[in-house]
């Protein structure tokens, strides 16, 4: 049984699928330095080395198996048996990007991964163990992407929905990676000035480029992010132009592109797995199969950090617990009568809010009736024992 396969569960092409697609070619030997490796990772896989592990970096995951960047070469490596369980109830799969120790096994076609060493950010979605409904403990996150210092948001500047954009800049957030949001396909729209003001509006705080993946234009500035031991990554939907984008910052075609359908101007799964890809130079950088909604939780300081200006002035509301709507001394309410905000903003920064504590509690039908029949079980348990305890009495 390959993990991913029972572990994934969203309707986006890569659930589960991670399978053989454009292999890239990380072969060429890096040093782990130019990939991220640092003195903190140093310090923190000291016991690891002790134990007589070797570091290595996730470029892939293919179910179990595991491609590792090692300082001479790529191997491939499977989790202990101890991490798988330990996985269960953490989320403690390796996933691209992770800093992993493993313990080689020459006689083996592949190595072990014993450790996965602390995440400095994560990008995670919801996981549902679909093998079995009973044990509803191995319901929880999923680890998609990790140690990100700077995630792009990417999205085609000639198809831009504002609500999409600040509900994915909110989401990638709360990884803990800086987000920048890209406008590619620059070359396909008449002002993107214009659009890039837009886009200012829907989330003023952070850093918005606009450029061409088939230009070229504008990829410098995104080059900038992606400096040595730094680790960047494209996300968004199908067919926006992350691998095309990808390619650019390697200089070279190492991901395969793919065709955008005529009808609703969306790709087509082009790519099937995250892969990270040493950057010629130093750096690193994740490609990552497009997403029809990312499914991620956890995401309230991601909506803090897009809705800064809200934030900032609920401060100064009379209630703590003030929604906005209508409760006296309100300080949103306030800066919408003065014209200061509009009230288009506290309509979506409502509508993100709602949508994330949806996705919080009932991510997906599967984990609604995953949680239903685990109550259920419950309840049944319940009153068997009720039963057992009339007939023989309570036995303390
Ligand atoms: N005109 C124009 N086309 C672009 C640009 N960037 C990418 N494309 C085209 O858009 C299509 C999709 O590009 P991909 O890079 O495969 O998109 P993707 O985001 O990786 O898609 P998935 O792998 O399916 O998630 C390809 O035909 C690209 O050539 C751009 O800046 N301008
Ligand atoms: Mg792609
Ligand atoms: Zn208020």
């Amino acid at each position: 049984m390959h993990q991913s396969e029972s572990s994934n569960f969203s309707s986006d092409a890569d659930a589960g699928a991670d399978a053989p697609g454009a292999e890239p070619d990380v072969d060429a030997p890096v040093s782990l330095a130019d990939i991220g490796w640092n003195e903190l990772r140093a310090e923190q896989f000291a016991p690891d080395a002790a134990a007589g592990l070797s570091p290595g970096r996730v470029a892939r995951v293919d179910g179990r198996s595991v491609l590792l960047i090692t300082e001479s070469g790529t191997t491939r490596a499977e989790g202990s048996t101890t991490l798988v369980q330990e996985s269960e109830t953490a989320d403690g799969l390796p996933a691209a990007g992770d800093w992993v120790g493993f313990r080689p096994r020459p006689s083996h076609d592949t190595d072990v991964i014993e450790a996965i060493l602390p995440r400095s950010s994560r990008l995670v979605r919801p996981r549902i163990d679909r093998s079995s409904f009973r044990r509803a403990e191995a319901v929880g996150l999923q680890v998609v992407a990790a140690n990100l210092d700077t995630a792009f948001v990417v999205h085609a500047a000639n198809n831009v929905n504002p609500r999409r954009l600040e509900r994915e800049a909110a989401q990638v957030a709360s990884s803990g990676a800086d987000v920048v949001i890209v406008l590619n396909k620059a070359d396909l729209v008449e002002d993107v000035t214009d659009l890039v003001e837009d886009a200012r509006m829907s989330v003023p705080f952070i850093p918005i480029h606009s450029v061409s993946g088939a230009t070229g234009e504008g990829v410098d500035a995104l080059a900038e992010y992606a400096r040595p031991d730094r680790t960047v990554a494209f996300i968004g939907a199908s067919g926006v132009g992350k691998s095309t984008l990808t390619n650019r910052l390697l200089g070279q075609e190492v991901m395969e592109t793919g065709e955008v359908r005529e009808d609703d101007q969306r790709g087509r799964h082009t790519t099937t797995a995250r892969h990270l890809i040493p950057i010629p130079g130093g750096g690193a950088l994740i490609d990552t199969p497009g997403i029809r909604s990312l499914g991620l939780t956890g995401a309230d300081e991601g909506v803090a950090a897009v809705f800064d200006d809200i934030t900032e002035l609920a401060a100064n509301c009379r209630f703590n617990d003030c929604s906005h709507s209508g409760e006296p001394g309100c300080a949103v309410m306030e800066a919408i009568f003065q014209g200061e905000m509009s009230e288009d903003r506290l309509g979506s920064f409502r509508k993100l809010t709602r949508e994330l504590e949806f996705m919080q509690s009932k991510t997906d039908v599967r984990l609604r009736h995953a949680k239903r029949d685990m109550l259920k079980a419950r309840t049944k348990r319940g009153r068997q024992m009720m039963r057992a305890r009339k007939k023989f009495g309570r036995s303390g």
